[in-house]
């Protein structure tokens, strides 16, 4: 038979596949009843503050720069004494967050320079035991967090630039003085999931973990499966959310992108396959970097964020929201500020956005749609003509008004699609929504 020349092989490709669980993830993996409810409340949450802070805050040069300026681990180790965030306040932090109409963090608890921002017993080389701060900011970060209803997830990078554990390095790699062997097992085993478990255990229910840095090594075994069952049994409703740019694995339960809109690839490192069941995220940062950098004033305007925000929701994902605060502790002014007018926005808009799931017509250039409920917002964002013919839906409109004033808005709806008579633009607008009642049939 010809069809088992090629069956066979399949066969075999399939098992090997299954048999290499440790490298794809949780094989057999079910999310728990908690893990589904807590990926739809992700999915209402829709705008989140990711924030990077950490020794390198210090430097003013952004998270990379122990590699970028190539520097040796004598001389990185130095930094840490002059960490002292003495103006750090989870309060001012927290409230921030709800300010700007923001309803999660995640936060980095240690970035490639392996630092834990937390009191860690697994090694020495964190907050406590290495700067003349000697507190853990996350442990205050997650009360707080816990105290006003704000949800909080690790950032945890797999890539280590620090321990010589992590062996064989992977493309990042240059000599910064570590020894050319290293034990890769204990790195995951008793390392990684040993900080996991701690960040797991002691900082109340947390929202999940967002990885970042297995692209550094895309070919090593990273023992998924263990990994990702420790926290599913830790805390069944945290989330894992992997930057890795791949298709989503076995055990992950939300899917990231970095720098664009689910399924875009004009940042050159994210896939175009974009999950139908998991709860979709990306990431952008607020001015050009994601730690504290005082060469970067290039922020972008509220009025950008407020339609990265519609269109992200629009492509039925969450947008979280990078800022690099300074090393004492302090956030950016400028940051302070656009943030702020972002918030006030939604307190207008957010009924739009919030809740809601990408709506039944695709994004387009003219704008999005969002839906709620008998309720579908059309996000008007880029349309200059009186009547804006939309494709065709399944369900009957019984009604369409501005959101705002609630004026209504004239419309046509046959077998060839929508026509609105949508209103003027105001001057300066951001965004101009039209919302439709509909009724399902
Ligand atoms: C990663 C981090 O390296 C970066 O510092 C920041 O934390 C960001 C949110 O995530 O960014 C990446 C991810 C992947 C690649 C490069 C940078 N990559 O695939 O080359």
């Amino acid at each position: 038979m010809t069809t088992a020349r090629f069956v066979r092989p399949l066969l075999l490709v399939l098992i090997a596949f299954f048999l290499a669980g440790g490298a794809i993830g949780q094989t057999d993996y079910q999310p728990s009843p908690e893990n589904l409810q807590a990926r739809r409340e992700f999915q209402d949450m829709k705008f989140g503050m990711f924030i990077h802070w950490g020794v390198y805050s210090v430097l003013g040069d952004g998270e990379w720069v122990l590699h970028n300026r190539k520097l040796t681990l004598d001389e990185y180790n130095r930094l840490p004494a002059f960490f002292d965030p003495e103006k750090f306040d989870a309060k001012t932090w927290v409230a921030l967050v709800k300010a700007a109409g923001m309803k999660y963090i995640t936060i980095t608890s240690r970035h490639h320079d392996g630092f834990a921002m937390f009191d860690s017993k697994v090694s020495n080389w964190n907050i406590v035991h290495r700067t003349p701060y000697k507190k853990d900011p996350l442990k205050m970060l997650a009360d707080e967090c816990h105290r006003q209803g704000i949800k909080l997830f690790f950032y945890y990078s797999q890539l280590d630039w620090h321990n010589p554990d992590y062996y064989p390095r992977g493309a990042t790699n240059w000599d910064n003085g570590r020894p050319d062997h290293g034990d890769w097992n204990a790195y995951l085993d008793t390392y990684m999931d040993g900080q996991l478990r701690e960040l797991l255990t002691n900082y109340g229910p947390i929202g999940g973990i967002w990885f970042d840095g297995m692209w550094d090594k895309p070919d090593a075994d990273w023992h998924l499966a263990k990994t990702y069952a420790l926290i599913h049994q830790l805390q069944p409703a945290a989330l894992i959310i992997p930057n890795h740019h791949q298709k989503p694995r076995p055990g992950e339960d939300v899917q990231t992108f970095e720098r664009d809109l689910p399924g875009e690839n004009t940042a050159g490192f994210n896939t175009n396959y974009v999950s139908v069941q998991l709860p979709l995220e990306t990431c952008d940062t607020l001015n050009e970097n994601w730690g504290f950098n005082i060469g970067d004033s290039n922020y972008k305007s509220p009025a950008e964020l407020e339609r990265r925000l519609v269109r992200t929701a629009g492509n039925n994902a969450n947008l979280l929201l990078n800022i690099g605060p300074y090393p004492n502790g302090e956030i950016d002014p400028q940051f302070v500020t656009r943030l702020h007018e972002v918030g006030e926005w939604l307190s207008q808009y957010g009924n739009s956005i919030y809740g809601t799931r990408g709506g039944p017509i695709p994004p387009g250039d003219w704008g999005v749609t969002t839906q709620k409920a008998d309720k579908i917002y059309v996000h008007v964002l880029n349309w200059s003509a009186p009547l804006l013919a939309l494709p065709p839906i399944a369900e009957k409109v019984t009604g369409a008004r501005t959101l705002g004033d609630g004026a209504a808005v004239e419309f046509t709806q046959n077998a060839d699609g929508l026509i609105l008579k949508v209103p003027a633009a105001k001057k300066e607008e951001v965004d101009r929504v039209v919302v439709l009642t509909v009724k399902g049939n």
